[in-house]
């Protein structure tokens, strides 16, 4: 018996296709495979469809039984992808299901590897910021980057790897006679060898002294050092050209220096100006998010294929499992898939207040002091104040980062009615159109926001017993948010008014009052017996309640408010405890750093595998004879389930840029360009 695996060819009589793909099978000592040759034909198609697009050419079907002769197969418009010729399901269980006697891989000659391997040109940049600056740190990355050494340091040994050592730089390009042009007189040069190294190529880092005309005159010099006729071995043919923007970077993602999540955290640590989104870009970093999805990526291609299997060898061949059993598993395992993605989307969508900011309305009668305390905590007069009711009638936005947390603050128009539908003292002032229409964007835009602060004035009444001025226009946009899940918080304006003598005798009939004039509605996001903060601030400047440290309450409230918005952006576990496998919290932690790609992706995954569950049966009803109809009376029904767990994986795919999926190479241009 011997292993007919087949290798690429080198004397390719097929040189001019695109590559080839080799189905390696085991034969008998007569050479026979002991596959029916068509059964071998829908195997090989159904391996290569599950890169999209992807079709066989040459396959003549010849009848009779599969011989060794019959491969290779050639294919025609192949994706150029690097991970084209990975196995893409174990091939040792494809034997058992479909009875071999030996094992069946796919391979693809290493001339595709080569075809999509990154240029061999050696680029350069400078990776600081431009301008003025103590140092400059200007990067070179490829082959070439050791002469380029040479060149700038005549006569100089190679840096230790890794350390820092200090070189003048001289100009490559002098004439002989001429004394040497100094570019820089001490520079810190780096030497780091492949492939350990941020792009996995030979890199060279100058730490320049950072004057723009030095840095200037080092970065012409560069693409000149290789100057004809003067070139080393290493670089006889090496281009030298500035780098891309992003070029470093995708080097690293090719080289497998860096997922693609990774890129994406690298690309929101340069950009994260808040402490939430430096934490976000940290944990996106660290987190291994790539190596989750290909894990996912690789369960549903494995149970695509033994679907397949089914459908394709049920009839004449043995298998471990009843056809039953093996639907029912596999539809258990996606069901569990399912309902851990969906966790990791719910967490990607706190994560995301944390990148994209907390938008925060503020939602209040006229007069109610709403301007007063955007001012207050902004600490700027970004919004006029004025005693006259219905000053704001556009909504003024300010983006202020509140203890790390981004946060986008809109101050809007009072909430008011006029004086024919209004019974409260704020509404016996007419209404006119533009107020009306303030008041509907405030009503609106309250509805978009995270949170919503109820801004209410507290006043002293007649009988020095404090009273709220609530009217039913802001009644009803109150039991609007509540009932559209909006995070709502009061915050009682003018304590001053009051004091905090009065403020503490009657706090609690005031929250009871809160609570009658708005709880008529399901409070869907508090739960049962939580009640909606309340805090009493004052927006004068003067400590007339509070104390000399937190005049007005302002700290008190801001303190309460991140204690919000800490609950809103904590990762959650969701149902966890009924997963097959219990995590930890930071496994759940880490979701909150997927990026609204990753997140769409994700979200598309769920649906392939709820049209997957749907088409199955769903995991808990299957049962017995369900399946049997299934196999037997509706075996359409099993091919295009497993077509949803193809589109499933592929959108896994597109997240890490690896695997198949047909436009992964325009996902790669949207996150470098980033
Ligand atoms: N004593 C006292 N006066 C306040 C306080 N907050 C606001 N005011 C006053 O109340 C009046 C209205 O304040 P604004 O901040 O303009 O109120 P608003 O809710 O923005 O009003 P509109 O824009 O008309 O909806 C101004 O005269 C403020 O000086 C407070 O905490 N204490
Ligand atoms: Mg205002």
């Amino acid at each position: 018996m011997l292993d007919s695996r087949v290798q690429s060819p080198d004397n390719d009589e097929h040189a001019d296709d695109d590559f080839a793909i080799f189905l390696a099978m085991g034969v008998d000592a007569q050479g026979h495979t002991g596959i029916p040759y068509p059964k071998l034909a829908r195997l090989a198609q159904g391996l290569l469809d599950t890169f999209d697009g992807v079709d066989l050419t040459d396959l003549a079907d010849a009848g009779g039984e599969a011989q060794p002769d019959d491969i290779p197969m050639y294919v025609s418009n192949p994706p150029k992808r690097r991970d084209f010729w990975a196995r893409i399901v174990d091939p040792e269980r494809r034997r058992r299901r479909m009875g071999l006697k030996y094992p069946l891989e796919l391979y693809a000659p290493s001339r595709l590897k080569q075809d999509v391997e990154q240029g061999t040109d050696t680029i350069y940049a400078l990776s600081t910021a431009p301008g003025r600056a103590a140092i400059a740190v200007v990067r070179i990355s490829g082959p070439a980057c050791l002469e380029i050494y040479r060149r700038l340091c005549p006569g100089k040994p190679l840096p230790q790897p890794r350390t820092a050592t200090l070189r003048k730089l001289y100009d490559p390009e002098q004439d002989a006679g001429d004394p040497p042009r100094v570019l820089d007189s001490g520079a810190l040069v780096l030497f780091f060898p492949e492939p350990n190294t941020a792009t996995g190529e030979p890199l060279v880092e100058l730490h320049l002294h950072g004057g723009p005309a030095i840095v200037k005159s080092v970065l012409e010099a560069i693409p000149r050092s290789l100057s004809a006729g003067k070139r080393g071995r290493d670089a006889a043919d090496s281009v030298i050209r500035p780098a891309e923007a992003g070029e470093f970077t995708m080097r690293a993602f090719y080289n497998g220096r860096l997922t693609l999540p990774q890129v994406e955290a690298l690309g929101e640590a340069l950009t994260a100006e808040t402490e939430q989104q430096r934490r976000l870009a940290v944990l996106g970093a660290e987190s291994g998010l790539a190596q989750r999805y290909e894990e996912w990526r690789q369960m549903l291609l494995y149970a695509r294929g033994e679907l397949e299997a089914l459908i394709d060898f049920s009839e004449d061949q043995h298998f471990d499992e009843s056809p039953t059993e093996l639907i029912a598993s596999t539809a258990k395992q996606v069901s569990d898939l399912e309902r851990l993605i969906s966790i990791h989307v719910h967490n990607a969508s706190r994560g995301e207040l944390l990148r994209n900011g907390i938008s925060i309305a503020l939602l209040g009668a006229p007069n109610a002091g709403k301007s007063s305390l955007l001012n207050r905590i902004v600490g700027r007069e970004a919004a006029i104040v004025s005693a006259e009711a219905g000053t704001t009638r556009d909504i003024v936005d300010v983006n202020i980062d509140i203890d790390g947390w981004l946060c986008r603050i809109g101050d809007m128009a009072g909430l008011r009615r006029g004086p024919a539908a209004s019974s409260g003292t704020f509404d016996r002032e007419e209404v006119g159109l533009v107020e009306k229409e303030g008041i509907r964007r405030a009503r609106e835009r309250a509805l978009q926001s995270d949170v919503v602060l109820v801004v209410i004035a507290i006043e002293p009444g007649s009988d020095g017993v404090p009273v709220l001025s609530i009217n039913q226009e802001l009644t009803e946009a109150v039991h609007e948010c509540r009932t559209a899940g909006k995070q709502i918080l009061f915050v009682l304006t003018k304590g001053d008014l009051v004091g905090d003598e009065a403020l503490r005798s009657h706090m609690a009939r005031l929250k009871a009052l809160l609570d009658s004039e708005f709880a008529h509605t399901p409070d869907s996001n508090m739960g049962p017996g939580t009640r909606v903060p309340v805090f009493v601030v004052s927006c004068l400047e003067h400590d007339l309640i509070g104390s000399a440290l937190d005049p007005g309450n302002i700290q008190a409230f801001l303190r309460g408010l991140t204690s919000v918005f800490q609950n809103l952006t904590a990762s959650s576990t969701g149902s966890s405890s009924s997963l097959a496998t219990p995590r930890d919290q930071s496994y759940w932690s880490a979701s909150l750093s997927i990026t609204h790609r990753q997140k769409t992706h994700l979200e598309q995954c769920l649906n392939h595998l709820c049209d997957f569950l749907a088409q199955s049966g769903s995991s808990s009803s299957i049962h017995s004879d369900e399946c049997d109809d299934l196999i037997d009376d509706d075996q359409v029904d099993i091919v295009t389930a497993a077509e949803h767990l193809r589109y499933a994986a592929s959108c896994l795919a597109k997240i890490t840029g690896r695997g198949e999926g047909g436009d992964v190479e325009d996902v790669l241009g949207v996150v470098f360009e980033k």
